[in-house]
């Protein structure tokens, strides 16, 4: 047994460039060219193979991390004896296939490094390279969002999208146009800082949604008085201290239950030309996090199936995985629906925007005390401000309107979420 470095080889002209996939883990056994992490520079992305065969002991990169060559990625224990490892040891065989390896030196060990460049040839099915034929799209020219750059069906689809939404900009931007031939410096000091990563990732799917998809929003209010009341008296059992449960554990399991009497918004409509819906027979709600990195929506697995106490709980740990950036690329896809909570800032209604491919989204604000007019007379109330945004194509405003009934219901004084604390 003996220990071995397994550090950044030389990657060309990528230097300080971001880490932005681990792809390994601590104790994992890895073999010879798996792919330990992927950076990415301005142009194009690569995957840093292992060059040797061993258990990783320690993980000396984290997502966001800017490497060189050189810097230690991992440190493995190995069965053999210790080779001096190198970036020379990286063999040809890399099995997997090569986009584009230009940037790398001829004779330099980096051969095999994937650097993932849009303008080589696409890796897809026949069947997407069909569906790109038909639609006139050079497949070559999508960004392929599986991993190694595989272009999928979805990411001819968001490339068409992001055109017509471009080409409808270009046609309809002449006068701003004109306001830009003006350099914002022109006007005094300015700073010109990078987008944060997250917001460039979900720029793509908010163009799609916000092109694509007829959005409507309905306003209402929920009455949360009994809900607040109850809410705030929690106490656990053993320690005798307040529970700390905010409003939308309760919110989470009240649009679960909505989501059962309306089918429809717990829907996905993949391609709307072939007549066909997906119907959701699971209940993930999607609940937006506010994450330093940008806007992050990990989804609450079967939040049907579970107790305020466990959605709770839960929330709290897949938001923080957002933002430590610990959080499974997978749990941030697959939701029925998403909650957006602004409620711990503050604020009342706005307007928000769906998470494709779901086909609403429930807008929360701050909770606020009232004076209502009720049975002939103004009593004091707390009212909970609801947007609910919702696709028109599949959804009807008077659907909504019951929807929010619904809601409003289940957040009520009749709240059956009582009995599932
Ligand atoms: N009305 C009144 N008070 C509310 C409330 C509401 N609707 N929702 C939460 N609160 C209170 C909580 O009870 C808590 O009070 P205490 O500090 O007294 O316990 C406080 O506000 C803070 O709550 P929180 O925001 O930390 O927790 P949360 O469970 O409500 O939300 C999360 C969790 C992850 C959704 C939140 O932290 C967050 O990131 N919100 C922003 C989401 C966002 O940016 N959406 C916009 C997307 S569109 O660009």
């Amino acid at each position: 047994m003996s220990k071995k470095d397994i550090k950044v080889p030389n990657i060309g002209e990528f230097k300080d460039v971001e880490v932005i996939e681990v792809l390994i883990k601590n104790g994992q056994k890895i073999k010879k060219n798996d792919p330990l992490i992927t950076i990415e520079s301005d142009k194009s992305s690569v995957e840093i193979p292992s060059s040797d065969d061993g258990t990783v002991i320690s993980l000396n990169v984290k997502i966001g991390d800017k490497v060189s060559e050189g810097d230690k990625i991992i440190e493995i224990e190995s069965e053999k004896e210790t080779k001096e490892t190198s970036a020379q040891e990286l063999t040809k065989n890399q099995s997997s296939k090569k986009i584009k390896k230009n940037e790398v030196k001829k004779g330099n060990a980096t051969e095999n490094i994937i650097v993932k460049d849009f303008s080589a040839k696409a890796s897809a099915s026949p069947k997407v390279r069909k569906f790109a034929r038909e639609l006139g799209v050079n497949i070559n020219k999508v960004p392929g969002s599986e991993r190694q750059g595989r272009v999928t069906e979805s990411d001819v689809k968001l490339f068409v999208a992001t055109k017509s939404y471009k080409s409808f900009k270009d046609q309809t931007t002449t006068k701003q146009k004109i306001e830009l031939e003006y350099s914002h410096s022109d006007f005094g000091e300015v700073d010109i800082k990078d987008i944060p990563r997250v917001k460039k990732l979900s720029s793509k799917y908010l163009i799609n949604s916000w092109t694509k998809i007829p959005h409507v929003t309905n306003h209402d209010e929920a009455d949360i008085t009994e809900l607040e009341e109850f809410r705030t008296s929690l106490t656990d059992v053993y320690t005798g201290e307040k529970k700390k449960i905010t409003p939308l554990a309760f919110i989470v399991k009240a649009l679960t239950a909505s989501l059962k009497k309306f089918p429809n918004f717990n829907t996905s409509i993949d391609e709307i030309e072939n007549g066909k819906m997906t119907v959701k027979r699971y209940y993930h709600v999607g609940v937006a996090v506010d994450t330093p990195h940008g806007l992050m929506v990990p989804k609450l697995r079967n939040a049907d199936n579970k107790n305020i106490s466990l959605i709770s709980t839960e929330l709290k740990k897949i938001s923080q995985q957002c933002r430590d950036l610990k959080i499974d690329k997978k749990d941030l896809f697959g939701g029925s629906m998403t909650i957006t909570s602004l409620g711990g800032i503050g604020g009342s209604f706005f307007t928000p925007i769906i998470n494709y491919p779901e086909v609403a989204i429930l807008g929360v604000g701050k909770a606020e005390k009232k004076q209502v007019f009720i049975d002939g007379k103004f009593v004091s109330r707390t009212m909970l401000p609801l947007s609910l945004s919702y696709d028109h194509r599949i959804i009807d405003g008077a659907e909504a309107a019951r929807f929010n009934n619904e809601l409003k219901e289940n957040l009520g004084k009749n709240f059956a979420y009582k009995l599932a604390v």
